[in-house]
């Protein structure tokens, strides 16, 4: 399989989100899963400012742990990941939340199926002229604990472009499963359409160059959500193209089940990617991100 039908594309165009059956082979999906068990196992946390991540207003804020991890494999745990003393309330493995951002660039096993021929026709399909990898990261809900507890899992309503911002917008999310998701493990959900009727209303920026961390700047007025979210169950191996502004989000892991996702996002190198975005290539503290072809 190579590319998107022409089908397809226009399902992308008028809802915002499509998902691609058997985008990567069992044999291949087993890979990752495996290689991101290994990366779980090897997080040591001697040395970990012990940086908690979730996409919201309230808890989006970071470290420069978080801001410099564009070109690394960093971690970034649950919000209750750690007590009030900072000791972990759960075994390590299980505490992360994501592990990001250059695992396309730093990891073998990612960087080949980022820039596998399957992606670059996608890309090619969606009319991309510069395609550039910004970001990659392995995403963990993990399930309930033995007690049945729910961890703090969930990823509320947002849309990429707040975070992934370009002049014009051009970021498109390729969200691969890992392992089967399910309504009850926290499967990717979104409102059709909104891409075209919801506007980008606050971007993720820097302040003061870094010195001051990042917050979130108001463009305009949030318009008030409206319709019903779409959920978007999946086998293994299936890849969500998600648009930069469409609203999506996934709920907790209620069941007793782990799902794991590997996730990048492409942009266009032809818009604009302005130093005041969260996310710089460090090394020539700019926008030149990895050419997808
Ligand atoms: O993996 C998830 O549950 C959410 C992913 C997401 O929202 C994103 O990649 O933009």
């Amino acid at each position: 399989m190579t590319g998107l039908t022409q089908a397809q594309l226009d399902t992308f165009d008028t809802e915002g989100m499509i998902c691609v059956e058997n985008f990567l082979s069992p044999q291949q999906t087993e890979r990752l899963l495996e290689q991101s068990k290994q990366l779980l196992a090897q997080c040591d946390l001697s040395n970990h400012p012990k940086t908690t991540f979730k996409t919201s207003d309230e808890d989006h804020i970071g470290d420069r742990y978080f801001y410099e991890s564009a070109d690394k494999i960093s971690y970034f745990f649950d919000t209750d990941a750690f007590d009030k003393d900072g000791n972990l309330t759960i075994e390590l493995p299980k505490s992360i939340n994501k592990i990001g951002h250059g695992l396309h660039i730093k990891d073998p096993l990612f960087k080949e199926v980022t820039f596998d021929n399957k992606v670059k026709d996608i890309a090619h399909d969606l009319k991309f002229t510069e395609p550039q990898v910004l970001q990659s990261m392995c995403i963990f809900k993990q399930p309930v604990d033995a007690k049945s507890t729910e961890r703090d899992n969930a990823v509320p309503p947002h849309n990429d472009a707040t975070f992934l911002y370009t002049s014009p917008q051009t970021a498109v999310g390729f969200w691969i499963a890992l392992e089967d998701c399910t309504e009850e493990n926290g499967c990717l959900s979104y409102i059709p359409g909104t891409h075209k009727t919801y506007p980008v209303s606050k971007r993720f920026v820097r302040k003061d160059g870094l010195k001051s961390g990042c917050t979130f700047e108001q463009l305009q007025k949030d318009k008030p959500v409206e319709g019903e979210y779409k959920m978007v169950p999946c086998k293994a191996g299936s890849l969500i193209l998600i648009h930069n502004s469409v609203l999506h989000k996934s709920e907790k892991n209620r069941s007793n089940k782990s799902r794991y996702a590997y996730a990048f996002h492409v942009i266009d190198g032809v818009a604009e990617y302005d130093e005041r975005n969260w996310l710089q290539v460090p090394y020539d503290g700019g926008s030149n991100f990895s050419r997808l072809f």
